[in-house]
């Protein structure tokens, strides 16, 4: 059992890590000054298990930081603190996340960055519900059937039914025989 599920965990996790996109920051420009990285963002969809790659030198670090520092370009609370890039960063939550560079002048000339992270695990989420509708829905209509069933059976007697069937059979192909036949003797 123990396998299986870790099979089956396996089989969903998997698919995060494979398509986990690469994000390099700032594309060919890396990770410096005079770069917009509020531009850069624009239109891109980050996605938990997706990575950002900084490309810097030694001019520069990268410190993960809240809200707060990230727009007063503090770096004294730093979360995290990244220097000899290039340095790549997992994005393992959903939610804001705040980049800037702690060297002096740096952030305020534009290395901040913030990036918004989805949860990957969205589709899954619907796929719960759904399966939990239709079963409820599901349990009603199989006891309403039943009990017309019920209700319909002492008239049909179903089994009869078949010797009726063959009864009206007979009836359907053997009077008009019948009658042919003596239409014939008569004629
Ligand atoms: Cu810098």
């Amino acid at each position: 059992m123990a396998l299986a599920t870790a099979f089956l965990i396996l089989l969903v996790a998997a698919p995060a890590a494979v398509y986990g996109a690469s994000h390099t920051v700032g594309d060919t420009n890396g990770w410096t000054t005079g770069v917009n990285y509020t531009a850069w963002t624009s239109g891109k969809t980050f996605t938990v298990g997706d990575t950002l790659v900084f490309n810097y030198d030694s001019s520069h670090k990268v410190d993960v930081v809240n809200q707060a520092d990230y727009s007063s370009c503090s770096s004294s609370n730093s979360i995290k603190s990244y220097d000899n890039g290039p340095t790549t960063i997992t994005l393992d939550t959903a939610g804001s996340n705040y980049y800037i560079c702690p060297t002096p002048g740096h952030c305020t000339n534009g290395m901040k960055l913030l990036v918004n992270v989805v949860a990957a695990g969205t589709p899954a989420t619907p796929t719960t519900p759904p399966t939990t509708s239709p079963t409820t829905p599901a349990t009603p209509p199989t006891t309403t059937p039943t009990t017309p069933a019920n209700n319909g059976s002492p008239p049909p007697p179903p089994p009869p039914p078949n010797g009726a069937a063959r009864s009206s059979y007979m009836n359907l192909v053997g009077v008009p025989l019948v009658l042919a036949t003596l239409i014939a003797l008569m004629g």
